[in-house]
């Protein structure tokens, strides 16, 4: 039986990695880190079914930042398979934590190749690294003569997140070359999910909408509505971490759709989802979402009301403008097919939150309607 180890298995991407392994017949362990209060909602699902025979999960308490907490749980799993997932994601925050994300995502990734290297590992242990499409910083002279990026063009990071990821590239690639490690660079472009993190822009929509929809939030307030993101399914991406681990030769790979979309558009699909047309009018921070129509019976959303408003705060100190990724390579080397397109993922998303949003609702009525 293979085992695996997942950092950021609380996360989204792990929290479905461990569910794909898992079903592939893997041993699972996971890296979580010590909180004040629950933070494995992704993963509980799993979790509460450890006590069955057939379910081979064990988390252990962790931290990137902590070198001896790293080299002593490798040691102790062994794994034939490290993913490496764990990081501060979040780009606008990255601005707030520089040196904080320069730990987590840059040394902490040295501090993976090294454990495995101290410990002996290197011919045991293969290792993924989370890369990212961040990488590329969106600058428009470094796609490629078709219009996209790919393995071979610049990168040009713009935020800390950025900047510090790029040495987790760098430092995977370096490993691979210098001790010979199966140690491979997944550069993901943007991948969402129902379980995706409220503050990442597509959930903050679709949560948004599904609130909006049933009355319980009066605007939507979002930063650049003039971003472009290559949007894919979290499900299908962890698989391609996975096959590009089983491969014969470590080498890197894009996984993207090879499509892109505004953030404006992915406002109206979410809405139109739901039955609700949306209408933008002015530019810049005055541009403003409209209710054009409503044929959903269920939502009593008056026509012409202004619903999407532009909030500078969101707005970053340096923007990355536009984002589309080549999967050529990932498509024909890993024979990667992803089962889900953009239409499938709001579809997903949107249903997703509309139950989450009814039954925060109901729990609120319920809690209001007890007299203490
Ligand atoms: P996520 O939902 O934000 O999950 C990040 C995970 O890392 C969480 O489990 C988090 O733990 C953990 N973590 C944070 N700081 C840590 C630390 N100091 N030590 C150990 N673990 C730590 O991110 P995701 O969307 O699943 O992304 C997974 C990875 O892929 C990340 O490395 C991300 O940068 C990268 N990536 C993501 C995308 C994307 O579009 N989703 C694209 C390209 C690359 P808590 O739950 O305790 O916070
Ligand atoms: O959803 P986002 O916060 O994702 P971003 O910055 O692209 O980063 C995500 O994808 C990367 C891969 O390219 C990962 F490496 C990274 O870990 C993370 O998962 O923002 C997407 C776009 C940005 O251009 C942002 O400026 O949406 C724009 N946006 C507009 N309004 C907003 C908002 N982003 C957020 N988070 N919140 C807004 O209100």
């Amino acid at each position: 039986m293979k085992i695996a180890l997942i950092t950021g298995i609380t996360g989204q991407d792990g929290s479905y990695l461990a569910e794909l392994l898992l079903e592939k017949g893997y041993m699972v362990h996971g890296v979580k880190r010590r909180a004040s209060s629950f933070n494995t909602q992704r993963i509980d699902h799993i979790y509460q079914d450890q006590h069955q025979a057939h379910v081979n999960f064990t988390l252990h308490y962790g931290d990137l930042t902590d070198s001896t907490n790293i080299i002593r749980i490798i040691q102790e799993v062994q794994p034939d398979e490290i993913y490496n997932l764990g990081a501060m994601s979040h780009v606008k925050v990255s601005f707030d934590s520089p040196e904080y994300v320069a730990n987590v995502d840059g040394i902490g990734t040295l501090r993976i190749l090294e454990a495995v290297r101290i410990l002996g590992l290197e011919k045991k242990t293969r290792i993924y690294q989370a890369s990212t499409s961040e990488l590329y910083g969106g600058l428009a002279e470094n796609k490629n003569e078709k219009g996209f990026y790919d393995e071979h063009s610049p990168f040009y990071p713009r935020s800390p997140y950025g900047a510090a990821k790029i040495y987790g590239f760098w430092i995977t690639k370096n490993y691979r070359e210098a001790y010979n490690m199966f140690a491979c660079n997944g550069i993901l472009f943007n991948h969402e999910s129902p379980r995706r993190g409220e503050t990442f822009v597509t959930r903050k929509i679709t949560m948004a909408t599904a609130a909006i929809a049933l009355g319980e939030q009066d605007c939507l307030y979002l930063g650049n509505l003039e971003a472009q993101r290559d949007w894919g399914h979290a499900k299908d991406y962890v698989e391609a971490m996975w096959r590009i681990l089983q491969q014969e030769v470590p080498e890197d790979y894009i996984i993207a759709m090879g499509e892109t979309t505004y953030v404006r558009d992915f406002v109206k699909m979410s809405f139109s989802e739901v039955g609700i047309d949306i209408e933008f009018r002015g530019e810049g921070v005055d541009e403003k979402g409209y209710v054009a129509s409503c044929s959903n019976p269920d939502y009593q959303l008056e026509l012409g009301k202004q619903i999407i408003a532009v909030d500078p705060q969101y707005f970053r100190p340096t923007e990355v403008d536009l984002l589309i990724g080549d999967p050529t390579k990932s498509k024909t080397q890993l024979g990667w097919v992803p089962k889900y397109d953009l239409a499938g993922l709001v579809k997903e998303m949107m249903a997703s939150d509309i139950l989450y949003v009814k039954k925060e609702k109901m729990l609120k009525e319920v809690r209001s309607s007890i007299n203490y």
